[in-house]
């Protein structure tokens, strides 16, 4: 059974465990606008309060653009003072998108410039399609990366690929995402989505309670020092000893039970 959630500028697909978001603009290539970070952030506060979600996965309407940045005509206009703000109302959606207890899946159908790129970094992993493109036009605009960009890239790919792509506005195609670990998988675009549900479907199985501690342990252990990051990590590793789902996973072990009847979350 499946639920449609449809909003102006997103739809919602829920199907068992997994949730498809689409960000649905597409005669703007699924432009971000305000009334789009507003939704986004609506949906993502629903989705988290919902146990039966485990997987989100991302991705943009259309075939060929994923999301082509923050919306251009809407920022032609500001201010310091709204540019800020348009700044900060990205910012709470993309870290519902990092630290919600959901694991998030990015869906990279084409297009992934500027804001495209940052909003599929604030997802846990990245899968594109072949014609997938990503970039950081800012600095050819006269503006920087205002949606985490700066930052998010540089941990993902490291400093100077960083410093390269922002600075010369040098798009790269799927191939190179994935050579610079951008993105964990490439495939062609009509198996994207399959393959996107096969990963959710896979992390859905496991105990959700456990793999919600384990993306905490590594967001939040990722900055830290090395010392208080595993002794973080051995607290959260205490935490999850005294769940119901660590007592139903080793006792199938023991048992040589393949099926097993995890309930945390
Ligand atoms: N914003 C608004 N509209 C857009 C955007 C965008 N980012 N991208 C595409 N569109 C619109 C076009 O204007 C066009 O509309 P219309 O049909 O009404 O003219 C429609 O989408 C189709 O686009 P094109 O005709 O240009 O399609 P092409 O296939 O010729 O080109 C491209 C596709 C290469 C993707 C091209 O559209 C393009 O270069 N788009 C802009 C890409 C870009 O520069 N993105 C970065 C924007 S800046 C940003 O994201 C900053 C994020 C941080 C902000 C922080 C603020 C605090």
């Amino acid at each position: 059974k499946q639920e449609v959630f449809e909003m102006n500028n997103l739809l919602l697909e829920v199907e068992g465990p997994i949730a498809v978001l689409t960000i649905n603009r597409p005669k703007a290539l699924n432009a971000l606008n305000s009334e789009t970070l507003t939704e986004l952030n609506e949906v993502l506060t629903e989705i988290e309060g919902r146990d039966d979600i485990k997987v989100v996965i991302l991705t943009g309407a259309g075939e060929k653009s994923f999301v082509a940045g923050a919306d251009i005509s809407e920022m032609v206009n500001f201010s310091a003072a709204e540019g800020r703000a348009f700044g900060m109302r990205a910012s709470e959606p993309f870290f519902k998108l990092q630290n919600m207890r959901q694991v998030t899946i990015a869906a990279v159908n084409g297009f992934a410039l500027g804001g495209g790129c940052e909003i599929s970094m604030a997802c846990d992993i990245r899968i594109a399609s072949e014609n997938a493109l990503f970039g950081q036009p800012e600095c050819g605009l006269g503006i920087i990366p205002g949606f985490g960009g700066t930052q998010r890239l540089a941990r993902l790919v490291g400093m100077g690929r960083a410093k390269e792509m922002i600075f010369a506005c040098q798009n790269i195609d799927a191939a190179e995402a994935y050579r610079i670990g951008l993105v964990n998988k490439v495939v062609p675009q009509e198996e994207l989505m399959a393959t996107a549900k096969k990963l959710a479907g896979k992390i859905a199985r496991n105990a959700s309670y456990a793999v919600a501690i384990a993306k905490a342990a590594i967001n939040n252990g990722y900055d830290m020092d090395i010392k208080n990051a595993v002794e973080y990590e051995a607290n959260l590793f205490g935490m999850t000893c005294s769940t119901h789902d660590k007592t139903e996973g080793m006792t199938a072990f023991l048992e040589k039970r393949k099926e097993k009847n995890f309930t945390d979350f």
